[in-house]
């Protein structure tokens, strides 16, 4: 048998043991038959990889932890929620990754979002590992006060395996700031200690950094600026279609219209409004941010705009499209549509939006493809400034976290492409990232020895 064919078996055998193992986890098996798809040419230099268990011992995580969160409602009614924390893989640094509070969550995503942020996390370049958590608990119309007694009851359970050294979340989905603080402050309560680094995502006054709340969407938009500039484009006149409109969209549809693009919709889990003036980034805050409302609201207020609450927004024609709300948002329809239309680029801002059946649609065609763990980097790597910024006591300008922040993107943008060219698959973002995020996380897990 030929080498080639060889690495082939063995990694099919490997991915069979892994699916047997964790049998029912969809959204896990796909992210890692998505990564290790990426690997048989990086695995024919490397046997031991096999030798070692290598791809058996990184898709089982070094803990994963379920645990009960009870509390109370506004009138006095006891909820039980489950919380998950997956401390995926600490081989390059302590635990690293958000927290989402969505009733869609169980041990599958919350897998999948581990699985994903080891390869992130490495690609980042900073000392991270990845781990992942979150909670069923649906925040939608919950009142200020019953979000506090949630998120008190969630770290009430989890503060004794967090720390600065040990596991750091941050927001995701149903996580933002208002929701970093209550956690912060029960942590420091039962902790009595100002531990700053225990978690990301703070508001600058009370430890947190500059640009961290924007961090994601402006990445998206540095990547994006990269992969246009491959093909001796910029965004200025293009049109972009961004799903989504909470954390990631919002900041990814404002850098785009400040590099001069014209983002003409966004959506939320009821529909999407198509906008063709360009969408108004100051309505949109006005009502998910202060209000945080519906974005249907969207197309009762500014004339012109239309909400649909059935079709999908990525028949909406357009250069660029960046999905940024969910995982499995893109199926395979969609790319066809996307193809149709001559879209040129499509960069992920969500975790795992775009299925794998979509993704082959876009290659074929010629689309330039940015997967997550790449192209929305930028959101983990601002926190690990902000981790850099709490060891120090030090608190960085606005300006230059933004400087560093497009520095990363530049410097993953440039990986990516530099390893597809080696392992030869030009221009292919998704084997870039794969193998140079499994290389530096394989080489650790190795150097560290069977443990
Ligand atoms: P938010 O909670 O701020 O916003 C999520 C948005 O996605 C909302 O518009 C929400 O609509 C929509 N959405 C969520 N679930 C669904 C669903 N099942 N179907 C349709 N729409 C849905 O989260 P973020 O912006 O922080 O996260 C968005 C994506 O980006 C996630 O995949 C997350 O993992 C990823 N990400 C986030 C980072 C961060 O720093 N926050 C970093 C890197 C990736 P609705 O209000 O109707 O639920
Ligand atoms: O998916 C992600 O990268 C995040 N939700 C951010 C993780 C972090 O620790 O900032």
């Amino acid at each position: 048998m030929s080498e080639k064919n060889l690495t082939r078996k063995r990694l099919e055998k490997a991915v069979e043991s892994i699916e047997n193992l964790n049998e029912g986890q969809t959204e896990f098996l796909q992210a890692v038959r998505e990564v290790y798809g990426s690997l048989a040419p990086v695995l024919e230099e490397n046997p031991e990889c096999f030798d070692q268990k290598v791809l058996e011992r990184i898709s089982e995580p070094e803990r994963q932890i379920i645990f009960r969160v009870p509390w109370q409602d506004d009138n006095g009614e006891v909820h039980i929620n489950r919380g998950f924390r997956v401390e995926f893989n600490s081989a390059l640094g302590p635990y690293k990754g958000g927290l989402r509070f969505h009733p869609s969550v169980n041990l599958s995503i919350i897998k999948f979002l581990g699985f994903e942020q080891i390869f992130k996390n490495a690609l980042t370049g900073k000392p991270i590992g990845g781990g992942k958590g979150g909670a069923d608990f649906n925040p939608r119309g919950r009142s200020d006060d019953e979000i506090m007694r949630f998120c008190q009851s969630f770290m009430t359970e989890l503060y004794r395996h967090l720390g600065e050294n040990r596991d750091i979340p941050a927001g995701d989905i149903g996580v933002g700031t208002r929701e970093i603080g209550y956690l912060f402050g029960q942590y420091k309560r039962i902790a009595n200690q100002y531990e700053s680094g225990m978690i990301t995502g703070k508001d600058p006054e009370w430890g947190g950094t500059l640009v961290r709340n924007e961090a994601t969407g402006y990445g998206l938009a540095y990547f994006v600026r990269e992969m246009l500039a491959v093909q001796d484009e910029t965004l200025e006149g293009k049109t972009v279609v961004v799903s989504g409109s909470g954390n990631v969209a919002t900041y990814a549809i404002e850098k785009v219209e400040e590099l001069n693009g014209r983002v003409v919709a966004c959506s939320d889990s009821d529909g999407y409004v198509y906008d063709s003036s360009g969408i108004d980034l100051e309505l949109v805050k006005q009502i998910k941010q202060v209000e945080r409302g519906r974005i249907r609201v969207y197309a009762e207020r500014k004339e012109g705009a239309e909400f649909h609450d059935e079709g999908s927004i990525w028949s909406i024609t357009c250069d660029v499209a960046l999905p940024c709300a969910t995982q499995n948002e893109l199926q395979a329809d969609d790319a066809k549509a996307l193809v149709e239309n001559g879209c040129m680029v499509v960069a992920e801002g969500a975790n795992m939006p775009a299925s794998i059946e979509a993704i082959d649609i876009l290659h074929e065609a010629g689309v330039a493809f940015g997967p997550g763990k790449a192209a929305n980097a930028g959101g983990v790597a601002v926190s690990a400034l902000e981790m850099h910024q709490n060891a120090s006591r030090d608190a960085l300008t606005f300006d230059e976290t933004d400087r560093r922040l497009q520095e990363i993107m530049k410097q993953i943008h440039a990986t990516c492409i530099s390893t597809a060219r080696q392992y030869g698959t030009p221009g292919n973002y998704i084997h870039g990232a794969n193998i140079a995020g499994f290389k530096k996380v394989a080489n650790s897990v190795l150097a560290l020895g069977v443990i």
